[in-house]
């Protein structure tokens, strides 16, 4: 492939990312960019692990509660969830809350509509109306629910993958979207034993250490790299005074590499950081939503409190101190 070539195909902030990322001494590069065609089926594949136990214990849980949620809505609401829906999150919710719309926001456009014209089909009468854009940046409801009362939905504990400042950012964000009065149903993976935490980041099969180091060879398509991926491993640490995972890919030896005609080297040990995953026990999660102006009114957790669903009300600002 020319340089042309991928220039032309390459993401802009997906190259600033890497390329500032790589710039030690603490590299990081986001967590979004797992996601390419590949990553996102890695991820799937991730979600029916049996040591990666938030997927199903979220489903099982909103399953339970949906319907006590639903005594929370209003008629006619309309739904926004923030990243393309899930295939088994998504039916649940909409089919106890019954709305008026279904507003769908993602900036990966083929995902998106993909996952819309499956909800569409499962839900034939209800009005979909899929948004691609970045929902961290600002960005207009559609016109077609104006005056609908707004639940908004976000699954999965994405927000994990935030640090507090950027995750009060994003509620905060979110919060202005929907607009006062608007209501909030979001999953938050709890504090749990260290012994149950690792496994779910470093399975057995291996199917997270390939996700983990899809990452690199995503880099090498997309811009041009050379890294020697076989020279990284996957490494899963708890930091305990964070309260999160934290994925990186450790080098087991020397390496030199370009990417985007840049050089980089790191030693033997050092590693880039991929990922954090953040976990809450609740009274952290309701300090979260609050900092955010979003009043926590109910919340729900299965059995051993592995995952908690918190529906949540934008509350208006007042002057308290
Ligand atoms: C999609 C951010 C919720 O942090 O558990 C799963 C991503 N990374 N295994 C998580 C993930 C490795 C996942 N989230």
């Amino acid at each position: 492939m020319s340089e042309a070539d991928f220039q032309l195909r390459a993401d802009p902030q997906f190259r600033a990312d890497v390329l500032d990322g790589l710039r030690g001494p603490r590299r990081a590069i986001p967590a979004r960019w797992f996601y390419d065609e590949r990553g996102s089926e890695l991820f799937d594949e991730i979600t029916r692990l049996p040591e990666y136990y938030p997927t199903r214990t979220e489903t099982a849980l909103l399953e339970q509660c949906r319907g006590n949620i639903a005594g929370h809505i209003k008629a006619g609401a309309a739904v926004v969830e923030f990243g393309a829906g899930s295939a088994t999150k998504t039916p649940l919710l909409l089919e106890a809350i019954a709305p008026s719309a279904y507003v769908p926001i993602d900036i990966s456009g083929d995902y998106l509509r993909a996952s819309a014209n499956f909800l569409q089909s499962q839900f034939p009468s209800l009005n979909v109306i899929p948004i691609e854009a970045d929902f961290t940046q600002s960005m207009a409801l559609p016109s077609g629910i104006d005056g609908a009362p707004r639940l908004g939905f976000f699954p999965g504990s994405t927000i994990g993958n935030f640090v507090p400042r950027s995750s009060v950012n994003l509620l905060r964000h979110m919060r202005e979207i929907l607009e006062e009065g608007a209501k909030l149903l979001i999953g938050f993976d709890r504090i749990k034993p260290v012994d149950i935490l690792i496994p779910a980041y470093d399975d057995a099969k291996g199917v997270t250490a390939a996700f983990n180091l899809n990452l690199l060879h995503r880099i090498n398509r997309e811009l041009d790299g050379d890294i020697p991926a076989g020279a990284f491993v996957h490494d899963v640490r708890w930091n305990d005074s964070e309260a999160r995972i934290e994925m990186h890919l450790r080098c087991i030896r020397d390496v030199r590499f370009s990417v985007a005609g840049d050089i980089f080297s790191m030693r033997d040990g050092e590693s880039i950081h991929t990922e954090n995953s953040h976990k809450y026990d609740l009274r952290s999660l309701r300090l979260l939503l609050r900092a955010a102006c979003w009043t926590p009114l109910v919340d729900y957790s299965d059995a051993d409190n592995w995952f908690t669903l918190v529906l949540a009300e934008a509350a208006p600002i007042y002057a308290a101190p």
